[in-house]
């Protein structure tokens, strides 16, 4: 058995829960923040069989969109007074980050 982590956006998260239950995938959905802009995202715990674990990764690529954000940084150039102007930049926020672990044990009780 593998666990997919995947960080998603919050703006496809409720999509790509609904898409996974109805293929017969358990989920479990996490608020999580990336560290890089400190803003919402989601990451969803998805337990599966190895036969299906490339057939779920293909419903998160399916599901997921990678989006422009707008991140405001503090510039290296420093104003007047010795301290930092914030400037904004362009990222490209891609449509999930997936990490795929072993699982050692599953149960329920
Ligand atoms: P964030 O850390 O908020 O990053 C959002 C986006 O900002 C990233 O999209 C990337 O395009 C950009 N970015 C991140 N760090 C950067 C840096 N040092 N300099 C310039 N741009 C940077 P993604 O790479 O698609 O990542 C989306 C989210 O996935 C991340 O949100 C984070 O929550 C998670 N993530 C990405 N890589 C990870 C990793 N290696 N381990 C754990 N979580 C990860």
């Amino acid at each position: 058995m593998k666990l997919i982590m995947a960080i998603v956006q919050d703006e496809d998260a409720n999509r790509l829960v609904s898409a996974l239950m109805s293929e017969g995938y358990g989920v479990t959905k996490l608020a999580t923040t990336g560290g890089f802009l400190r803003s919402g995202n989601t990451t969803l715990m998805i337990g599966v069989q190895l036969q299906k674990l490339q057939q779920a990764i293909d419903v998160i690529e399916k599901v997921c969109k990678s989006r422009k954000q707008i991140a405001t940084t503090p510039s290296p150039m420093s104003g007047g007074n010795g301290g930092y102007i914030p400037f904004p930049i362009e990222v490209v926020v891609g449509g999930a980050t997936i990490f795929v672990l072993d699982v050692d044990q599953f149960k329920k009780f």
